[in-house]
């Protein structure tokens, strides 16, 4: 079984005016469209087609840098596009479990945000920002470079991510240029809370 590309669970223009149609069209159909394709080709005839791409990113150092690029870029996509959505908020909803541990771990909202933007900021060049579980089951901040992640065996910091932030120039350049902090300050006005608070649980 080949892996096959999501499709979007809302419009090219849902987020707008965070994130704008263009920027959502060419990312999900081609960005996320090409590591799809190329994850394919890079494990087609090999013992490990057929394999769960969690278990393929847990043993990543084995793999090929093919399959170290697309098939991160094949997962981190995936999560990205489920923990925005037009109806999401800036904030986790009082109550739930993921607002209580970011108090709890974090050192509150204010904090996991500073510390969330920060990472991503300052990500030199090309990767990701991400909120994770880590095997304690505290949540933690880090960031990684290309399409690495806290699954990958090769992490920095291990865990399970439930949010995550692409801060690579194809998703933001079209509408912010150069300004990647202002993406990421609108990225914050488009989480799906109750997305993350469920992978939260689940990853508990
Ligand atoms: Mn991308």
């Amino acid at each position: 079984m080949a892996f096959e590309l999501p499709a979007l669970p809302y419009a090219f223009d849902a987020l707008e005016p965070n994130i704008d149609a263009r920027t959502m069209e060419i990312h999900h159909g081609k960005h996320h469209a090409a590591y799809t394709n190329n994850l394919n080709a890079a494990l087609a005839g090999t013992e490990h087609e057929g394999k769960s791409i969690e278990s393929i990113l847990a043993n990543i150092s084995q793999f090929s840098p093919a399959v170290r690029n697309n098939g991160g870029g094949f997962f981190n996509h995936n999560l990205f596009w489920t923990i925005m959505s037009p109806n999401g908020s800036p904030t986790p909803a009082e109550g739930t479990a993921i607002h209580a541990a970011i108090t709890a771990d974090l050192g509150g909202f204010d904090t996991f945000k500073k510390d969330f933007a920060a990472a991503g900021a300052t990500r030199f060049g090309s990767g990701w920002a991400w909120l994770s579980v880590g095997a304690d089951g505290k949540l933690f901040v880090s960031s990684s470079p290309n399409q690495d992640n806290p699954l990958m065996d090769v992490a920095e910091k291990k865990g399970t991510p439930i949010l995550g932030l692409d801060v690579w120039e194809h998703a933001y350049y079209l509408n912010y240029q150069n300004r990647r902090p202002d993406y990421i300050e609108s990225f914050f006005n488009v989480i799906n809370w109750e997305e993350v608070n469920r992978r939260y649980l689940a990853a508990k």
